[in-house]
């Protein structure tokens, strides 16, 4: 769907409000969501419940319906006033995206509303009028678990997330921060409320929705969901982390639910209302770009999301990923244990090489040994990413894009920009694995040091990207996300 040369003025969205999941055991989504996470019900029906967090004041920030395939159904948007859901309906039309009207009370507690399939394929909706529920703040006799306060973000997987920042612009949303090199944006955060983000991007196979991000207040709230999953032996449920991200500087812990929808705990991101707040750009390279403390973050937080549904309730198509997988370009997944010469001769050291050696095939050279990794990782730094024309989104937007001219792995880049594979085979790695007698590696950090032997081969690459950097807006363009 290529963006309209002459835009059609966007509505005055306020905030990211709530969304609808899809669960297909209503019963234990009600047990993980109220009973663990803590949330707060609004209302019921025997196919439906309506959620909200303890700050909340409108009705609800998420529904769970009963369905036959987990699916996230809607996103939905406040806007400033009625009048902007006739500016959102115009804004769609004029982007040739299917829309629809929905009178006031067919979702509980929410007004008249506008829907459309945007034209990343995710179904967004924009209210302006909604009940008003009490406010539990201060009953912190009634908190529970995680003590969820409002939702906070979505995040969500396209196939090229350059594409869904020019269309998010389009939209008034200011950036707050990004993941990127000097080809590539790996992943970029937007806001319209002063947070760090209502939305956010993860390259991959999309549109699929990755997480949706509620706020706590304390980091000890994260902490204390960890622990309560802990007790109740339903430590698979904790995918990633806790720990605190690079990118927005919250504390933070993923969790997935039931039927493997994600959910982020996230708490202490920071203020980006002031006029020409500057972009925060990370190194796709840098280690604390997703964990501060450089963890490792785990295969599935890249691969796994949930299926998003059209207008009419049926799952959306998938496209390939359109540009380099970050995972395969920077390092996440990449661990070291630094070991004493005594100790990497210990058995279970030898028996941690072992096991790796025996998933080689898949666990390095399936993921990891492509020339479009090696070639992004063995470049020099080079100056950080510049900003595209809005008619370089419509083309990335444009209906011709298929899952045959999309390979996420191609060392092709859109750009154009010409980049140097390394010469450099899987054997590399096994060769560099198998000299080091003072390092355990995990697989990724396997790569790791194939990237520093190829760093100590060609002196060019030896400098290290500078991240993260903070850069002002340009002229035409307001970080703070007004119009
Ligand atoms: O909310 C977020 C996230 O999008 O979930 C992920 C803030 C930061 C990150 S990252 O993993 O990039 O640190
Ligand atoms: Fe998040």
């Amino acid at each position: 769907m290529a963006l309209p040369q002459k835009r059609a003025r966007p509505p005055d969205i306020v905030r990211a409000a709530y969304a609808e999941l899809v669960v297909t055991d209503l019963a234990e989504a009600r047990r993980f969501w109220v009973d663990l996470l803590g949330f707060v019900i609004s209302s019921e029906s025997p196919k439906a419940l309506y959620l909200r967090g303890y700050d909340e004041l409108i009705h609800h920030n998420l529904i769970l319906r009963q369905g036959d395939q987990p699916g996230a159904a809607r996103l939905a948007f406040r806007v400033r006033t009625a009048a902007d859901l006739d500016l959102a309906e115009a804004f769609f039309a004029a982007l040739g995206s299917r829309t629809a009207r929905v009178p006031a009370g067919v979702t509980p507690g929410v007004g008249e509303a506008v829907r459309a399939e945007d034209p990343l394929g995710f179904t967004v909706e924009f209210f302006f009028a909604a009940d008003y529920a009490e406010r539990l703040q201060q009953r912190y006799d009634l908190r529970r678990g995680a003590e969820p306060a409002r939702l906070d973000h979505f995040n969500l997987v396209v196939p090229d997330v350059r594409a869904a920042y020019e269309y998010y612009a389009s939209l008034g949303f200011g950036l707050s921060e990004t993941i990127e090199d000097e080809q590539t944006l790996y992943a970029a955060w937007m806001f319209r409320k002063q947070t760090v983000h209502d939305v956010a991007f993860t390259g991959g196979e999309g549109p699929r929705l990755h997480h949706l991000g509620f706020f706590a207040h304390e980091s000890h709230q994260v902490l204390r969901i960890c622990d309560i999953l802990g007790s109740l032996h339903m430590e698979s449920r904790i995918e990633r982390g806790p720990g605190r991200h690079g990118v927005s500087n919250a504390f933070y812990v993923y969790l997935r639910d039931p039927d493997g929808h994600r959910v982020e705990i996230y708490t202490s991101d920071y203020f980006t209302g002031d006029p020409g707040h500057p972009v925060l750009r990370w190194s796709v390279r840098d280690q604390r770009r997703r964990d501060f403390w450089g963890h490792p973050v785990v295969p599935s937080w890249y691969t796994d999301a949930s299926a998003v549904l059209d207008l009419d309730g049926r799952p959306r198509p998938l496209l390939k990923e359109n540009q380099p997988a970050e995972v395969t370009v920077g390092a996440d997944g990449f661990t070291r244990y630094l070991l004493t010469r005594s100790m990497a001769r210990s058995p279970a050291a030898l028996r941690v090489r072992s096991t790796f050696l025996s998933n080689l095939p898949t666990a390095v050279f399936g993921i990891s040994a492509t020339n479009a990794q090696f070639s992004g990782t063995c470049q020099r730094a080079a100056p950080l990413l510049p900003r595209k024309s809005a008619s370089s989104a419509a083309s990335a937007l444009a209906p011709g894009r298929s899952t045959t001219q999309a390979s996420g792995r191609s060392p092709q880049r859109s750009s154009g920009i010409p980049i140097t594979a390394a010469s450099c085979t899987a054997g590399c790695a096994i060769n560099r694995f198998s000299s080091s007698t003072e390092e355990i590696h995990s697989p990724p950090d396997l790569i790791t040091s194939l990237i520093r032997s190829l760093i100590r081969k060609n002196p060019r690459s030896s400098s290290v990207p500078t991240s993260p950097v903070r850069s002002q807006p340009s002229r035409n363009f307001s970080g703070a996300g007004s119009r």
